[in-house]
């Protein structure tokens, strides 16, 4: 009897040691953007689509119409993290004369994502960009700079969903003319996640902060970047990456360790 519990503990063993190596071993991106082989002054190439539209809806405007009101998604080779990155510039404010600007494209379907970014802003008057996480339902939660006239904590990088609004409105304070590192880690199944921003150059200046999904998710595969209409934005986003967690095997992993802990 004693034997053969000992033989079933050790199958679990070997199924959590076999599954931890495949967790371990087949995390390559599913998207990698370093933005350097567009041409400055444009928006990036396809599957990246950009888009114009008034504040709360209506007729969308054509890059160009958005580009004589002040609202610009341009590859910039002057300011990156390296090469080139791209630059949201966006002048348009006011309720109802606001103008909100997106750039999105969709990637592999995956139950549990770890996104990556950089981001700064150059004009800390401004609120913007958001970076959100898309699924087969809603978006997820983001961080975007605050000028706290939206809702957020002035000069400080904070959490957004929408509906939700400001939900960590004083993640991290920032600087203008300043990269920081994002990182997104999220679950669609368990519905747990969290954010990390860590200031470049100066990485004691970092917070982290443990959240969920604004939306019941089952796998996350698309990314947009918008403007805020009622807000400007000058904001600047390199080094792009979304890499894969395989949640379903890392969860039996798991489970088989919890197993082997029961059966002890
Ligand atoms: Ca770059
Ligand atoms: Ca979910
Ligand atoms: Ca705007």
């Amino acid at each position: 009897m004693k034997a053969k519990q000992t033989k079933v503990q050790m199958v679990y063993v070997l199924i959590a040691m076999v599954l931890a190596t495949v967790s371990a071993t087949s995390a390559s991106p599913i998207l990698e953007d370093n933005f350097d082989g567009n041409a400055t002054g444009s928006p990036p190439v396809p599957p990246w689509s950009d888009g114009y539209h008034p504040w709360g809806g209506g007729t969308p405007y054509t890059r160009a119409e958005a580009a004589t009101l002040g609202v610009t998604i341009q590859v910039d080779d002057t300011i990156a993290i390296s090469g080139k990155s791209v630059h949201f510039l966006d002048t348009s404010v006011g309720v109802g004369s606001g103008i909100t600007s997106s750039l999105s494209r969709s990637f592999t379907p995956a139950s549990s994502v770890v996104i990556e970014y950089y981001m700064r802003t150059d004009n800390s008057a401004y609120e913007g960009a958001f970076l959100k996480l898309g699924g087969d339902i809603g978006y997820d939660y983001t961080v975007a700079f605050s000028n706290g006239v939206f809702g957020g904590q002035a000069g400080y990088i904070g959490v957004h969903g929408s509906p939700a609004g400001w939900i960590k409105p004083d993640l991290l304070p920032y600087s203008e003319n300043t990269w920081y590192y994002v990182r997104r880690e999220l679950n669609a199944v368990t519905d747990t996640g969290l954010f990390y921003v860590e200031e470049v150059g100066n990485p004691s200046n970092n917070a982290t902060y443990s959240i969920g999904q604004n939306y019941s998710n089952s796998y996350m595969d698309e990314i947009s970047i918008h403007t805020s209409g009622s807000q400007g934005a000058d904001a600047y986003i390199d080094e792009l990456t979304v890499t894969p967690e395989p949640a379903t095997l890392s969860l039996l992993a798991i489970g088989g360790l919890a197993m082997l802990r029961r059966k002890k």
